[in-house]
């Protein structure tokens, strides 16, 4: 039943900060998948023998793609494969299972937070066995591979049905379908203090989750109703759909503002937290109120000894370098390791495996710990609870709380979309030999003490990663620009503000920024370039 069909090389098969990303139109041409699986499986050594965990946020052509690797799998020799019912399994929840059965890698058939459907996206993340996306010398290899394939191997078989858990067999290989939520449910409970967060339902305070339509839907009414007590209703959009209803499944103020504007509505309920196409980011609202992911990571490690599974300590806490640096200030203080990184989860991974650090977090909504190798969207909603329940204090009073202790760093970040990549990258370049004459001037009041691109030197294995450009301002402001990694409609330049302030905690964040809005975009000559005299998104 083995057949080997010849194919042609397509030469755009890069991944970028997460896996490889395309439009859905894109990987239903020929062979496309297929190339690009193959090649994937031939770089690093073949896969006979090894046991893969495999799933996905249950987007479009999931299931088409689904069938196409278990043959593949199994045609090229491998020995199990670990499946989520129904092909689904979150991010964070596959990487859970990985580590937990010890595999040889995953594969999560997600393009995260960016739209799905027939028009939209399709993604493929690749784990290594240590739970965590594969590094850029082996993304390198793959991509090289798939430069010069020729063919790939499949069985010539019917669909295999993943609705039923339990174990069945295609030729040698072993299938076993398992309970997408079962594992991750167990680790949390290991994690958290589910009493106290029970009890904290009991008493009436209100909640909703949002999973946009996407995954984490089954992973909410399971662990927030069922399991902690939460009144029913009160997951919304739970169902997962594969265009996600329409929505674009990021969780922030833009895409997410359907539960913004409930947040800020008179019958707001205490808490809301909502999740992205495959679960790996998280937004946490109070009563009329919205925390900032960078703070969240912050007010998080400073709050880390409510926590079960943290109460004896914490290693140190990373973020990229594009993220706020609140969290800094919070290391500093309690004298724990800080390190930043370059954006993307799979630079945190050796930190984590080195024991250097315990908790890591990114702007983008994105926030996690060593239980895994993934950012964790329920996992932060469960910390929120968890300090919610042991403290009695809101949302709003924790994060205040954080502002008095530390004081209050503005943040926000700034999409300017669509732009011609030639354009993007020159805009890039050129900034960057303009970097060192910065220093010592002022633009529109303030003055850059600093200007150098960001360039991050691994500690565990040595390797070298420039991403972004950073300018510093006397008096604690931040610019950092850099392109996107993760789009599918030509580059998206991305310009990351943030400015402190020790006392004056009730600005609005918009407003303070506004100005050093206006002197990154007199730095990279945003307008000039691209002709794009405001951004397209902020978050
Ligand atoms: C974006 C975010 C980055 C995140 C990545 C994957 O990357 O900025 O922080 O790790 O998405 O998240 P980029 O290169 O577009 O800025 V997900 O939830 O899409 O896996
Ligand atoms: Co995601």
């Amino acid at each position: 039943m083995i057949q080997t069909i010849s194919t042609t090389p397509y030469l755009d098969q890069k991944m970028g900060t997460a896996g490889i990303r395309k439009k859905v139109k894109t990987v239903m041409q020929p062979n496309y998948l297929e190339n690009f699986v193959q090649s994937l499986f031939d770089s690093i050594g073949g896969v006979a023998g090894q046991t893969f965990v495999l799933g996905g946020d249950g987007r479009y052509y999931n299931d088409i793609a689904l069938q196409k690797i278990i043959k593949m799998a199994a045609a090229n020799g491998m020995k199990k494969l670990i499946i989520g019912q129904n092909g689904y399994l979150s991010t964070p929840a596959s990487s859970c299972v990985l580590l937990k059965n010890h595999a040889d890698g995953g594969l999560t058939l997600s393009a995260s937070h960016n739209p799905g459907g027939v028009n939209g996206d399709f993604g493929i993340k690749y784990a290594t066995s240590n739970g965590g996306q594969c590094s850029s010398s082996i993304s390198e290899k793959i991509y090289s591979r798939t430069k010069e394939i020729t063919s790939y191997q499949i069985l010539d078989i019917e669909d295999i049905d993943l609705s039923y858990i339990g174990v069945q067999y295609l030729e040698d290989m072993e299938i076993e379908v398992i309970d997408p939520i079962k594992d991750y449910l167990e680790m949390m409970e290991g994690i958290f203090d589910f009493d106290a967060i029970r009890k904290l339902f009991k008493s009436g305070f209100s909640f909703v989750f949002d999973a946009m339509n996407a995954v984490t839907g089954p992973y909410g009414i399971k662990i927030f109703e069922e399991v902690l007590g939460a009144p029913e209703g009160s997951v919304h959009q739970a169902k997962p759909l594969p265009d996600f209803g329409g929505l674009h499944p990021d969780p922030n103020l833009v895409y997410a503002k359907h539960l913004v504007d409930l947040m800020y509505s008179d019958d707001a309920p205490d808490f809301a937290g909502a999740n992205d196409g495959d679960g790996d980011r998280n937004m946490i609202l109070g009563k009329k109120f919205f925390v900032s992911p960078s703070d969240s990571l912050a007010i998080l490690t400073d709050n880390y000894h409510y926590i079960p599974a943290y109460k004896k300590g914490i290693a140190g806490v990373a973020k990229s370098a594009a993220t706020s640096t609140a969290v800094e200030r919070v290391a500093k203080n309690l004298k724990i390791n800080y390190f930043e990184v370059p954006t993307g989860w799979k630079n945190f991974c050796n930190l984590m495996d080195s024991g250097r650090i315990t908790f890591c977090g990114e702007e983008s909504f994105g926030t996690s710990s060593s239980h895994i190798r993934e950012k964790d969207g329920i996992w932060a909603i469960l910390f929120w609870l968890n300090i919610i329940a042991k403290t009695g204090k809101s949302v709003e009073q924790i994060t205040r709380d954080f502002w008095k202790k530390y004081g209050r760093t503005y943040y926000l970040r700034f999409d300017f979309d669509g732009i011609d990549t030639s354009v993007a990258d020159q805009l890039m370049a050129d900034l960057e030999s303009k970097l060192p004459s910065f220093e010592g001037q002022t633009f529109d009041g303030y003055k850059v003490s600093r200007a150098h691109p960001f360039i991050y030197q691994d500690p565990v294995d040595g390797q070298t990663t420039k991403n972004g450009l950073l300018v510093y301002f006397e008096g604690g402001a931040r610019i950092c620009f850099r392109l996107s990694g993760t789009g599918t409609n030509g580059a998206t330049l991305r310009v990351y503000i943030e400015s402190y302030d020790p006392i004056n905690f009730d600005k609005d964040s918009p407003q303070e920024l506004e100005k050093l809005l206006g002197v990154a975009m007199i730095l990279a000559e945003i307008e000039k370039r691209t002709g794009k005299n405001k951004p397209d998104l902020t978050t």
